[in-house]
């Protein structure tokens, strides 16, 4: 077990982020009614203040925050206990993080800052909203900081020796995050909070959407990457395995500390102001990105067969009955991985040049993001909670709580289901997004958009409810497991945190060298935004006054 002062510290960080869940969700269904016309909010509520509010605190607060406790209770797992200069740096870390969030979130149930969690100039918020989350950055900063400075030390000790697997990943998760906050610290500073409190009248919204997008990308990333941790360190574990290849999990995360950044056009391919060329060569480079996904499926796969087949599978398929279904650990993790396979796909679609003029700005975007980040990353968070909040607090995940669990994820999965494809479909047949209003093209209203069965908004609707249902059981699983749950008395109660061995023998020395690749990161970044940016600066047309909704 580690140090109680570790376990405190992952523990505040996951309460949080159940705090930020449960909120967020909640605007998720408000949403899924409004869409379909069936709930017009109160006078004092707007759409998009909650549509900003679902954005925020699901995709940036409680995200980050999870990310954080996993990442915590990991590195001191297998570095060991913080020292106290680490310690320090991850607290004072977690209140700068804290205190952002809650001026933001003031700002955003004000009515100050209905932004959307993209924020997009020439959308004004107020002031406060941007020092928010200037302040909710550097709290990142700071606890990574005090996670790299735990694997320094570490080094230092071990000289000559890998890290382990689990402490290799964190640290290639923390150098992107921290590469790619530059973009949107810059804009942040610079631009929206001097344009925010009136300094300066106009903005130059394609520069700024550009930074924006420059770090947008690789946050998605910053989401997947300790998803992957879980399957490549965790999963093995849980399997009753080791990991498949070391090198080839250190390789598939570093091939995404390269290809993460110089791609953030393609959410961009749709706007004026950027040259095609630009456009095109980074979304040759949002395809190089692919290629550690598909070995992660590959190594996941193998996992799973060399599993079932030291269990006795045999045949073709034989090994896969041997998985172990009726572990809530695995099984979540397992369904994450699926619902990725069209999350990808439709990925792939967006990447497309062409295909994205068909699909930007349109409901199958919101599709695609909630079978990537909303299932695949944050059933894989959902697993890991199962196990960690009870190895933090040293109670048990007893039998009845594990139903429920199964319960949780299984009613996350049909609801998504239900809700994405219809995204996806309405999206298709031109339902817009980022829009209260539903009645474009003719249409009176949202329920004579299509009739079909799941290209309807009521399907989303059902969709959103059962997700809604869902993140109750699932708060509820987590304050049991916090608070109420027997405490673990016997060695057979406790709950374990299952890290996989990973024999590095034949992994290559480089691939530790963090310099080669921060190094070569930096020179794509520079090919693909050096003079694309430069030229919006140079010839920037009149900046934007601001708007508020
Ligand atoms: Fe995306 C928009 C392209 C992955 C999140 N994306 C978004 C937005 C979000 C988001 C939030 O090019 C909306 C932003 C906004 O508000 O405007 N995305 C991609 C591509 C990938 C991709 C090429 N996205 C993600 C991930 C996300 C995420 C991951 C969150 C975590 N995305 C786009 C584009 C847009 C976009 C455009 C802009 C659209 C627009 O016009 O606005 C790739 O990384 C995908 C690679 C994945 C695969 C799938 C491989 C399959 C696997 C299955 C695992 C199965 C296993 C075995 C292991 C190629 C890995 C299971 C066992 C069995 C038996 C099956
Ligand atoms: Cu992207």
């Amino acid at each position: 077990m580690i140090a109680l002062a570790d376990r405190k510290l992952a523990l505040w960080n996951i309460k949080i982020a159940y705090i930020a869940f449960i909120i967020g969700t909640l605007c998720g269904l408000l949403q899924v009614f409004v869409r379909n016309d069936s709930l017009e909010l109160p006078k004092w509520l707007d759409y998009y203040q909650v549509l900003t509010a679902h954005g925020v605190l699901l995709a940036l607060i409680f995200t980050t925050f999870f990310i954080f406790a996993f990442l915590i209770a990991g590195m001191s797992k297998t570095l060991g206990s913080f020292g106290p200069k680490v310690s320090r740096s991850a607290w004072l870390g977690l209140i700068v993080m804290t205190v952002g969030t809650v001026m933001a979130t003031v700002m955003i149930i004000s009515g100050k800052a209905s932004v959307l969690y993209t924020f997009y100039a020439p959308l004004k918020a107020s002031g406060w909203f941007y020092v928010g989350l200037a302040l909710f950055i550097i709290g990142t900063w700071l606890t990574s900081f005090a996670l790299i400075g735990h694997y320094v030390v570490w080094k230092r000790k071990n000289k000559g020796q890998f890290s382990p697997l689990f402490a290799f990943m964190t640290m290639a998760t923390l150098l992107l995050w921290i590469i790619a906050c530059l973009g949107v610290v810059t804009t942040v500073v610079f631009q929206y909070i001097p344009w925010s409190f009136g300094w300066v009248e106009t903005i130059n919204v394609e520069l700024s959407r550009s930074l924006f997008w420059y770090f947008g990308h690789p946050l998605v990333y910053f989401w997947l990457l300790p998803a992957y941790i879980a399957w490549y360190t965790v999963l093995p574990k849980i399997v009753g395995t080791d990991v498949f290849s070391d090198s080839l999990a250190r390789f598939s995360f570093i091939l995404f500390i390269l290809f993460s950044f110089p791609v953030g056009f393609h959410h961009q391919l749709t706007e004026p102001g950027i040259e095609s060329f630009w456009k095109f060569l980074q979304v040759i480079l949002t395809f190089m990105v692919v290629i550690p996904t598909l070995m992660t499926a590959f190594s996941m796969f193998a996992t799973f067969e060399i599993s079932g087949r030291k269990k006795g599978g045999t045949g073709l398929f034989g090994w896969f009955r041997k998985l172990p279904w009726k572990d809530v650990r695995f099984t979540s993790i397992f369904i994450a991985m699926l619902f990725f396979i069209p999350g990808g796909a439709t990925g792939i679609i967006n990447a497309s040049f062409q295909l994205n003029e068909l699909v930007h700005n349109t409901l199958w975007v919101v599709g695609h993001f909630h079978i990537t980040v909303g299932t695949p990353v944050a059933m894989t968070f959902m697993g890991v909670t199962f196990w960690l909040i009870p190895y933090l607090t040293g109670r048990q995940f007893p039998k009845h709580m594990q139903k429920l669990a199964f319960i949780q994820v299984f009613s996350w999965a049909i609801g998504m289901t239900l809700m994405s494809t219809a995204q996806h479909l309405l999206g298709l047949l031109g339902a817009p997004r980022r829009t209260a209003y539903s009645g474009y093209n003719g249409h009176e209203s949202a329920l004579d958009w299509f009739q079909g069965l799941l290209s309807n908004h009521v399907t989303m609707a059902i969709g959103g409810t059962i997700l809604f249902l869902s993140a109750i059981l699932m708060v509820y699983i987590v304050a049991n497991l916090l608070f109420a749950a027997p405490k673990a008395k016997k060695e057979s109660e406790f709950v374990e945190f299952p890290i996989a061995n990973s024999d590095t023998s034949h992994t290559a020395k480089y691939l530790e060298n963090w310099g080669i690749w921060v190094g070569v990161a930096l020179a794509l970044i520079v090919l693909a935004y050096a003079v694309p940016l430069n030229d919006m600066i140079q010839h920037a047309p009149v900046g934007s006054r601001g708007f508020i909704t």
